[in-house]
């Protein structure tokens, strides 16, 4: 056997609770490469640092890694900063294992440099894990304080094999849903999405739909599409969904998109497939004219094919173009798709276009809502809200499809039919509290 590599997801946040996939794909990666690699799941653990203490004796791992989701909520107001909690983890692992600790994950992208140097961790990876885990892990490279950030390359050819429906419980029964890539990456320049122009891989059709059946042979047959935007490029989409209408009939799945890049011909395989609900990520940056089209026509054709849209819709940029967050309202309310979240509280990332535009501005730095420590090195949530939720709740005129963002916790797979699941309104947590 291969070097022990102990893979740790410290991810706690339970609205919904999400199955650490990225850990799942690299325990199969580091397996396929000859590794020993072994899984502690922290989500559901009331004593996590005794959890880790018993775990790193027991096993006594080369390598420790860390999966970092999330920074933090991103809601506006009460956001949760989880690295804290992910730094004292951390500092646990230290005082039972001299072995060097690693990060990864797709809040990694953030600012790479800051998470390692606040989490104290030895080195980071950015973008995908599992080919240059298993290389950085076999080259006797000096990891331990090293603060080097290795930059992820494209996963091999794989069917993951994943954990199943019985395994999962706990998650499925707390509202958790299974999770499947069909690529990763994103081509869109988004200026305010640490996504935006990461390198495209995509994956093999065949091996999607194998992964998909797995799943659903296991009892998982609800899934959520775990893409940045599952229609980066049509015809590899439109392949996949072909596979998975062949190998995996009975799915019922939630997925994102971004307008453009759609044709009927593609909605008519979404329906047959099984998607049952689109969330179109809508953003009031400058477009061409055909953008606003997009939208009403691809909420048209889903719901010609029997699925509903959630728009996700940002808004309030820095230099947005006067009167198009009215005209993007007013587009919204014809197409009429089933919800429209709208959110107008930006999170600042170091590395994002959308903060230097607003930090080198006086008028736009006005706008920042900033707890004190965070501006100094925008890892603790900093936000630019320079259109107010009442504001918009004046726009959208009381109209009940449109929800302003921050309000629930909750994410749009969980607003079902007018039934919403494990749905907590902000008065009823206080009065839980
Ligand atoms: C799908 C998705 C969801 C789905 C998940 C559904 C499901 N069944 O899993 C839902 C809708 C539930 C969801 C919810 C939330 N999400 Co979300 N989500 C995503 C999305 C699009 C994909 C994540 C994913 O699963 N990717 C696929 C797996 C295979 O990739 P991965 O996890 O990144 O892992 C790979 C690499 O990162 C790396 N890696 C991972 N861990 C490690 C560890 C080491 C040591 C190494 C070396 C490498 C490594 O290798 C892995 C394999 O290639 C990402 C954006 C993105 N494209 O990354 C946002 C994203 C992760 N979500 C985000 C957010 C904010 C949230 C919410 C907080 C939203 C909210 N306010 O409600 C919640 C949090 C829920 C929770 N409990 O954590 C943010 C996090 C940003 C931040 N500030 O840190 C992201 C990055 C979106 C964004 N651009 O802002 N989400």
């Amino acid at each position: 056997m291969g070097k022990k590599v102990l893979l740790i997801n410290p991810n706690q946040y339970l609205h919904p609770p999400v199955i650490p996939i990225g850990l799942e794909y690299i325990s199969h990666a580091l397996k396929q490469g000859g590794y020993e690699p072994s899984m502690l799941d922290l989500c559901f653990e009331d004593a996590p640092m005794q959890q880790i203490a018993s775990t790193l004796a027991r096993f006594a791992p080369e390598v420790v890694c860390v999966t970092i989701r999330n920074i933090d909520s991103v809601l506006y107001p009460d956001t949760e900063f989880f690295l804290p909690a992910i730094r004292d983890l951390i500092k646990e692992v230290r005082a039972h294992s001299k072995a060097p600790v690693i990060v990864g994950g797709a809040g990694m992208g953030a600012d790479p440099k800051g998470i390692l140097s606040f989490t104290g961790s030895d080195a980071g990876v950015v973008g995908p894990g599992e080919s240059i885990l298993a290389e950085i892990v076999s080259s006797g490279e000096q990891l331990k304080n090293s603060g080097k950030i290795f930059k992820g390359t494209p996963p091999g050819d794989y069917v993951y094999s994943r954990g199943d429906a019985t395994y999962h419980a706990e998650y499925l029964e707390k509202g958790a849903l299974g999770g499947f890539t069909t690529h990763t990456g994103c081509s869109s320049g988004c200026p305010y999405c640490m996504e935006a122009r990461t390198a495209v891989c995509l994956r093999n059709p065949v091996s999607v739909a194998q992964e998909v059946a797995a799943l659903i042979g296991s009892g998982m047959d609800h899934l959520h599409l775990c893409d940045p935007e599952f229609n980066e490029n049509i015809d590899h989409a439109s392949q996949v969904l072909r596979q998975i209408i062949k190998e995996a009939p009975s799915l019922k799945w939630a997925l994102y998109m971004r307008p453009g890049h759609f044709s009927p011909a593609l909605f008519e395989l979404l329906g047959k497939s099984g998607a049952y609900l689109i969330t179109l990520s809508v953003d009031t940056c400058k477009h061409d004219n055909s953008y606003l089209n997009n939208i009403s026509e691809m909420i048209r054709l889903a719901k010609e094919n029997g699925i509903s849209t959630c728009v996700d819709l940002l808004a309030g940029l820095p230099d947005e173009e006067e009167g198009l967050l009215e005209r993007t309202l007013e587009t919204l309310s014809r197409a009429k798709p089933k919800e429209a979240v709208i959110n107008t509280t930006l999170r600042l990332q170091k590395v994002l276009p959308i903060t230097r535009r607003v930090l080198n501005s006086e008028a736009h730095r006005r706008h920042i809502i900033d707890n004190g420590a965070g501006l100094k090195s925008l890892l603790s949530p900093v936000f630019y809200q320079r259109i107010t939720p009442g504001q918009l709740k004046d726009m959208t005129r009381g109209d009940p499809m449109f929800r302003i963002a921050g309000e629930e916790k909750i994410v749009n797979y969980q607003v079902d039919d007018g039934q919403v699941n494990d749905r907590q309104t902000d008065a009823e947590q206080e009065i839980e509290d």
